[in-house]
């Protein structure tokens, strides 16, 4: 992979790099609610709603013309495992800035993602410059059961905010509490302050 425009995310320059509580693996563990859902590509959309101007949709050939990003990460799992050095390309969060005019009543979004699942995050979070809705792990098409088209990556926070499958985002006032966060993790989950359970 071409290293020069890539974006290294924050935590991959520290001396250690390696969160409290936190255990290296090389493997690619798959976690997930359900079972690994079946995209038909020709029927998949990428939905912007909630507060917005004028809500948006893209379909699968719109949104690979998307201008993409590279991000250097490394991932910290709730369940204890981190792998580091993954490499991601994709579309920026920021691009949905030129797709949609977000309202300033907006302070958070969902994002959502097939069979329902959704995990929520600030303004601020969401829009970190390391944070993309990637297509490609390591230059080649994400594996369906890692996310394959598109999967919200949020290097900063635990794994669980960075969800497979992702059909939309939705621009909200108030805070609403994704799958998982409803279901006993940190609504915020940094894993340097090890924000695992709420
Ligand atoms: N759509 C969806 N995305 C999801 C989840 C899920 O249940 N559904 N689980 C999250 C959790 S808890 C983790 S740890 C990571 C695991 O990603 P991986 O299978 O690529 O390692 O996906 C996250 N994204
Ligand atoms: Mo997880």
């Amino acid at each position: 992979m071409d290293e020069d425009n890539i974006i290294r995310s924050p935590d991959t320059s520290r001396a250690n790099r390696v969160p409290p509580g936190q255990k290296l693996t090389n493997k690619f563990p798959v976690l997930h609610y359900g079972s690994v859902p079946k995209i038909d590509i020709n029927q998949w959309k990428f939905s912007i709603t909630g507060l917005v101007e004028k809500e948006r949709q893209l379909n699968f050939t719109e949104f690979v013309g998307l201008k993409r990003v590279k991000v250097l990460s490394d991932i910290h799992c709730v369940t204890t495992w981190s792998k580091l050095d993954n490499h991601w390309e994709g579309p920026s969060t920021s691009i949905i800035k030129e797709l949609a005019e977000i309202k300033t009543a907006a302070k958070f979004v969902v994002i959502h993602a097939a069979g329902g699942f959704t995990t929520n995050l600030s303004l601020p979070n969401f829009f970190e410059p390391d944070v993309l809705f990637a297509m490609n792990y390591e230059d080649k098409p994400l594996s369906p059961e890692h996310g394959y088209p598109v999967r919200l990556v949020v290097p900063q926070l635990y794994f669980w905010k960075s969800a497979k499958w992702v059909t939309g985002v939705e621009f909200v006032a108030q805070d609403i509490l994704g799958f998982w966060e409803s279901n006993g993790y940190n609504n915020h989950g940094d894993p340097w302050r090890e924000e695992r359970y709420s």
